[in-house]
């Protein structure tokens, strides 16, 4: 005998009230990050463990970014030792090779980074970010749709998300700032270049800042906008990356 315990519809009631729960409480976020690779979720971690209400969008059905295929496809990454305080943060052992450079499995700096995330802010995957909303001179929020809609180029509108604080964590793509100097004229970006680890790394910690009112930028995106070099499989620039711009958004809203 089977019992009636177990229902086909509990369960897509389940599924559908608590998903429309939470896009509910997105539509008006305090911080909408766009991108769930590495400097991405390490800024939703951050904001959200500050109290913040924070809404991380992922266009793929895996968050991560480029985190999972470490340097072509060999699934292990480099953080040098400036770094490492935000690996310890998210509990991902490494080990030292030598006393700047130390590594970390692709894997599990992935799972770690997105578990502890998902824990405290609100993620989402398969929702593409397709503009910029704008007024008075300032971003207040984005226009999203679900990524097989682009994918299958149908015609369906899309709809929107407010926020105080938007970053632009898309990695090369630089998304939304692209979007932003395309529809209003008003941010030049300067574009990625030439490989130099070294500097890379630091441009991108050092220049994550505000790039127009309300949005910010972090990690890859840093290097497009102000025109740095690229740093190839080391990864501590973009975590600290994110956790700086988690900082600088707390001081901004404290106000
Ligand atoms: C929703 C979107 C959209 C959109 C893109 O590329 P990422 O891993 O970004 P970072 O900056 O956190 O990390 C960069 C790192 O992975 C890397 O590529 C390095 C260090 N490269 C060095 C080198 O020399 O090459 O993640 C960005 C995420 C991705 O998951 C995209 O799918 C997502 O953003 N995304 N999500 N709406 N319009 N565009």
């Amino acid at each position: 005998m089977v019992s009636n315990e177990i229902n086909e519809i509990t369960i897509s009631k389940a599924i559908a009230e608590k998903y429309f729960e939470k896009l509910k409480a997105s539509l008006e976020s305090e911080v909408v990050i766009v991108g769930g690779g590495p400097s991405g979720l390490v800024a939703a971690y951050y904001l959200s463990s500050k109290g913040y209400e924070a809404t991380l969008l992922e266009k793929k059905l895996s968050l991560g970014g480029g985190i999972w295929g470490g340097g072509m496809m060999f699934n292990k990454v480099v953080v040098q030792s400036d770094a490492l305080e935000v690996l310890d943060e998210f509990e991902v052992s490494y080990e030292k090779y030598d006393e700047k450079h130390f590594v970390a499995d692709a894997i599990e700096l992935a799972g770690a980074l997105i578990y502890k995330a998902s824990k405290k802010a609100r993620l989402f995957n398969l929702i593409n970010v397709e503009d910029v909303m704008v007024r008075d001179g300032k971003i207040t929020g984005l226009v999203v749709n679900y990524t097989p809609v682009e994918m299958s180029n149908l015609h369906i509108d899309p709809i929107t998300i407010a926020a105080k604080a938007v970053v632009d964590a898309t990695g090369h793509d630089a998304f939304v700032c692209n979007m932003l100097s395309k529809k209003t004229g008003e941010l030049e970006l300067k574009g990625e270049k030439y490989m130099h680890a070294e500097m890379g790394e630091k441009g991108v910690v050092e220049y994550t800042s505000e790039v127009y009112p309300g949005l910010f930028v972090a990690g890859m995106t840093v290097a497009a906008v102000y025109g740095l070099p690229r740093m190839g499989p080391i990864f501590g620039g973009m975590l600290l990356s994110g956790r700086k711009v988690a900082e600088l958004i707390e001081s901004k809203l404290r106000i």
